[in-house]
């Protein structure tokens, strides 16, 4: 891991650059993957998973007798963490609900506005050797708690261990109301366009590989999705007060989620510094995913700088999906970030914390777009709509103001909606 020492403004920005590889590759076999399931649907996503996932059954849809016997499969302990973790996610998302907005701008003009569901989202939780279902906590329920129609959720089947037994637990303690057994950018494509078993849905959420990611973003013409992806990253702003052993476990959580995650630390001195890397050597020899954290830690990094605005300005031009603040007066840092998907705040707050249970999402912006996306929260799955009455007395009232730019933008049957209402119209015109 490279330590770099008091970097000039003129290195921020290649210091604060993400390992994106080019995907023309990926992008002609997610076109190809998403015009064969518009072409075909059903048939195509049976082809993939049979071919992909190694499924040997008729079925993409996974049924109640399914879920009802695989759940049983479910360690009690695991099943009571999630419960709990539950419990907390939806007392936070239940929180943020938002307030309607009513304002009579002038005697008899009133605007409001209301937050409504978006009726059906498609959650896409990946598969693989060791399925995140802590995800599906994070995008069921704010949907059920946005109070979205129906939730459809995509995950692919794990050859002949068959789908999770903690995915479909989760899902089933969610609400979730469709699964089907289908994974990578076919489920994307399904989503976006329905199949004949697949519906159609408003907004696509939910990580995934580069295929994935890739699919998301092609489909998002026809569809909306959460936000752009890209690998995980952490930053750590590491002063005196840290402990050089949290920070190192805080680096490593992020460096196992994959060989291009990203984590950096920014400490106050050198000292810190080389503190902190020894431990990250000391701590990675004890942990398995080898190939994840090497591969991570070799485009990882810790940076020095010798005052504390620099530390705050770095993170802001980084824009990390997961900050920590291990400094001293940590609040006081923390109200000067302008960018950053989630911050932690203090010594006792790891990102593992939000990741799975105090209650934030985890879903959370990459890639620098935390400068101007926000993580996934209740909002995500709701839409704004406006609303405006006018009483006789308020059009009136405003009946001057909207003719008189209605024509001077040349628009004359906008002042027209107004004056044959006001009743002076057919007055002016008959003489
Ligand atoms: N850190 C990941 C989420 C996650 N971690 C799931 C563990 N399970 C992306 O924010
Ligand atoms: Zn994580």
């Amino acid at each position: 891991m490279e330590l770099i020492v008091n970097p000039s403004r003129s290195e921020w920005d290649s210091l604060c650059e993400r390992n994106i590889p080019d995907d023309k590759d990926i992008e002609r076999a997610v076109e190809d993957i998403i015009s064969t399931v518009r072409e075909r649907g059903d048939a195509a996503l049976l082809e993939y998973a049979r071919k992909f996932d190694n499924f040997k059954g008729e079925s993409l849809s996974v049924t109640d007798d399914e879920i009802s016997q695989r759940i049983g499969m479910v360690k009690e302990d695991v099943a009571e963490a999630i419960r709990k973790a539950a419990e907390n996610i939806t007392a936070f998302h239940k929180a943020q609900f938002p307030a309607p907005v009513e304002c009579e701008t002038m005697p008899g003009v009133t605007c409001m506005q209301r937050a409504v569901p978006i009726r059906r989202v498609g959650l896409y939780i990946p598969g693989g050797r060791a399925p995140l279902f802590s995800t599906v906590l994070m995008l069921a329920l704010p949907a059920r708690i946005a109070g979205c129609n129906e939730i459809v959720l995509c995950t692919p089947e794990n050859g002949e261990h068959g789908i999770s037994p903690e995915i479909l637990f989760a899902a089933y303690l969610c609400g979730v109301d469709k699964i089907f057994r289908v994974g990578g950018a076919q489920a994307i494509a399904a989503m976006a366009f329905g199949t004949e078993s697949i519906p159609k849905v408003d907004k696509i959420f939910g990580p995934g590989n580069r295929f994935v990611t890739k699919a998301k973003q092609m489909v998002s013409r026809f569809t909306a999705i959460d936000m752009p992806a890209g690998p995980s990253e952490v930053m750590v702003l590491a002063d005196d007060t840290a402990s050089p052993t949290y920070v190192a476990a805080d680096m490593l959580s992020q460096a196992e989620h994959g060989p291009d995650s990203q984590a950096i630390a920014v400490c106050s001195s050198e000292s810190i510094a080389e503190s902190v890397r020894a431990e990250v050597e000391r701590l990675a020899s004890r942990l398995p995913r080898r190939d994840s954290i090497e591969g991570s830690l070799s485009h990882s990094r810790i940076i020095t700088f010798a005052d504390r605005e620099s530390m705050i300005d770095f993170a802001n031009t980084y824009a990390s999906e997961h900050l920590i603040i291990s400094m001293r007066d940590p609040w006081n840092v923390a109200e000067r970030i302008t960018a950053a998907g989630s911050v932690f705040i203090g010594n006792y707050s790891p990102e593992s914390a939000g990741d799975y249970a105090s209650g934030t999402n985890h879903t959370l912006p990459t890639s620098g777009w935390a400068r101007s996306f926000s993580g996934v929260n209740i909002d995500s799955f709701m839409h704004k709509i406006t609303y405006q009455e006018l009483k006789r007395e308020g059009l009136d009232g405003l009946a001057d103001v909207i003719t008189t730019m209605a024509r001077a933008e040349g628009l004359d049957a906008h002042a027209l909606a107004v004056e044959v209402r006001v009743g002076n119209w057919e007055l002016k015109n008959e003489n």
